[in-house]
């Protein structure tokens, strides 16, 4: 606990007190984040609130299924709209209203935030929505709930507090950000609540097959590609404990490849028996960008979080501003004599 830790039933009266929220998601948008923010805006807007989500990123087609409600306001949706006043962000993000509270929800740190890292930096968010093991985000108070399986089930209890009727277009949403993130119920982080959960949402009658059919089933060409050329980038270290997987911007150039299709590849080296730790380590922009993941007793998150990043025991990232190569270096340096 920390003097910014708020309790659920505390976060739910923050939302009946206040008005006008924009709800902030993470870059490299995922289900959970995405499933979450547009869920919690739609219930907001039953309760009768000014409600709208953002992402400096565009939430890749794949995963706009979860946003049914339009809840998220994409870049340069509307140049006539303006967030105005003194609390205005960003001028290319339109709200239809004058923002006045903003939250973000599933950001572990404000690198993750793209182009408002500054100014949530200089300006904290009023509350923060998370469940990654180390939380830095800027916030005059959270909700931090590292138990959880996902951000989703956070805002499924929250909503529940708020009264909020769990329609079917919020149950896809928050099914699919708590199916994503617990790996489909396979992780770890699945608890008996996690399943309790997605039972109740279950129960509204959504077609849960399908939602676990686009998330975990169906790849674009692109990624299909890239994962392609990342099975021919696998090296070991540790004896087999450590797999790298550099990708280069040639290498995403070559496979046409979006952010969104890189995800798929983090999973892929930990797949080889006898991998404990496994590191992704890609030139995005002018950053390199690193996804470490664990299997079974290392704490990627503590890795990651020395090097300025977050996440969770087994699933953490970092960035860095240096050449491809001596990241690579880094990275294995830090973990030799480690597993
Ligand atoms: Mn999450």
């Amino acid at each position: 606990m920390n003097a910014l830790d708020i309790t659920i039933n505390q976060a739910a009266r923050f939302f009946l007190e206040n008005d006008n929220f924009l709800i902030v998601s993470h870059t490299s948008p995922d289900a959970d984040t995405v499933g979450s923010a547009s869920a919690l805006v739609a219930g907001l807007r039953k309760l009768g609130k000014n409600a709208a989500a953002v992402c400096d990123e565009p939430i890749p087609d794949r995963l706009l299924f979860l946003d049914a409600n339009g809840c998220f306001i994409q870049n340069g949706a509307s140049e006539t709209c303006s967030s105005g006043g003194p609390n205005a962000i960003l001028p290319s993000i339109p709200a239809p209203f004058q923002v006045q509270t903003y939250v973000s929800v599933d950001v572990a740190s404000a690198t993750m935030l793209g182009r408002f890292e500054q100014r949530f930096l200089e300006k904290f968010f009023d509350l923060s929505i998370d469940h990654h093991l180390v939380n830095t985000i800027p916030c005059k108070r959270r909700l931090l709930c590292t138990g959880y399986s996902s951000s989703g089930e956070i805002i499924y209890e929250l909503l529940t507090l708020l009264g909020v009727e769990i329609d079917r277009s919020i149950a896809v949403s928050l099914y699919g950000a708590i199916s994503s993130d617990s790996g489909g119920f396979r992780y770890s982080a699945t608890r008996s609540q996690t399943m309790r959960y997605a039972a109740d949402l279950i129960e509204t009658g959504i077609d849960f097959a399908k939602i676990n059919r686009l998330l975990f089933e169906t790849k674009s060409l692109a990624q299909i590609e890239i994962e392609k050329i990342a099975y021919n980038a696998i090296e070991l270290y540790e004896d087999g404990k450590l797999a790298v997987i550099v990708l280069t911007a040639d290498d995403i150039a070559k496979a046409n490849a979006a952010d969104s299709d890189i995800d798929g590849v983090y999973q892929i080296p930990r797949q080889i028996a006898g991998v404990e730790v496994s590191a992704v380590i890609r030139q995005k922009g002018d950053k390199v960008k690193v996804s470490l993941r664990s299997n079974e007793y290392f704490n990627v998150a503590e890795l990651a979080a020395s090097f300025g990043g977050g996440g969770h025991f087994h699933a953490a990232g970092c960035a860095f501003y240096e050449d491809i190569q001596a990241v690579k270096k880094r990275i294995i340096d830090s973990l030799h004599g480690k597993l």
